[in-house]
């Protein structure tokens, strides 16, 4: 089995990284140049996801992106890790709950913060989106933190990979300083759990 993994450093690909070394499972990773991504160098990468962005997986042929579909096919070629619901409906709906709440509550609101900060030229960055963007990640957040407060993981009492979603955006959120100890103590005592996973590649953390 060929798995090929189109990736760039700390990104959204390193959370698919992270997963397959949970599954233990072998791949080789390319690193993409984002920069110039329609370079010859990257042509398979184009092919695989016409997007430009990463991650994006070849398996075989079968070819995949967006982050959160390709932790769910990674977790499913993998049952024995149990890193995703596979046969009982509900657990697996209150997943997919907390997958979407990731990306459309927070990473969503976290990512237009970033863009209205700096990646947008100029003459289109506005400080009212990032305020706007701010508040809707606040009541999100909070909703998160009464959940951790009687939950080790989000599904329960066992990991799964939106576990590891979820870590990839608190720790962007503690970077920008939208996570603290101190406002949210049980979102950050669940990512000081999972920062130390040993295949955790962000940051370790302070003891
Ligand atoms: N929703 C996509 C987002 C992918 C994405 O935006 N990736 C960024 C890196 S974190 C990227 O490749 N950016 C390059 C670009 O926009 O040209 C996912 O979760 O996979």
């Amino acid at each position: 089995m060929t798995l090929r993994v189109f990736e760039k450093g700390p990104s959204r690909s390193s959370r698919v990284i992270w997963l397959l070394n949970e599954l233990q499972l072998s791949f080789e990773a390319i690193d993409v140049d984002l920069r110039n991504p329609k370079s010859p160098q990257n042509e398979e990468f184009i092919e695989v996801n016409p997007l430009g962005k990463v991650p994006a997986i070849n398996h075989n042929g079968f070819y995949l992106f967006e982050s959160v579909a390709i932790m769910n096919y990674l977790s499913a070629l993998k049952p024995e890790f149990k890193m995703i619901p596979l046969e009982n409906p509900q657990e697996r709906a209150l997943y997919d709950q907390w997958m979407m709440f990731a990306t459309t509550e927070l990473e969503e609101n976290l990512w237009n913060a970033q863009i209205h900060s700096w990646l947008l030229p100029e003459e289109l960055r506005s400080e009212t989106a990032i305020k706007a963007s701010h508040f809707r990640y606040d009541q999100s957040i909070q909703i998160l933190e009464k959940h951790l407060a009687t939950h080790d993981y989000v599904c329960g009492a066992e990991l799964k990979a939106v576990d590891l979603s979820l870590a990839y955006l608190l720790n962007w959120a503690s970077q920008t300083h939208w996570l603290n100890a101190e406002n949210h103590p049980y979102c950050s005592r669940y990512l000081k759990k999972l920062l130390a996973r040993e295949h955790c590649p962000y940051g370790k953390p302070q003891s």
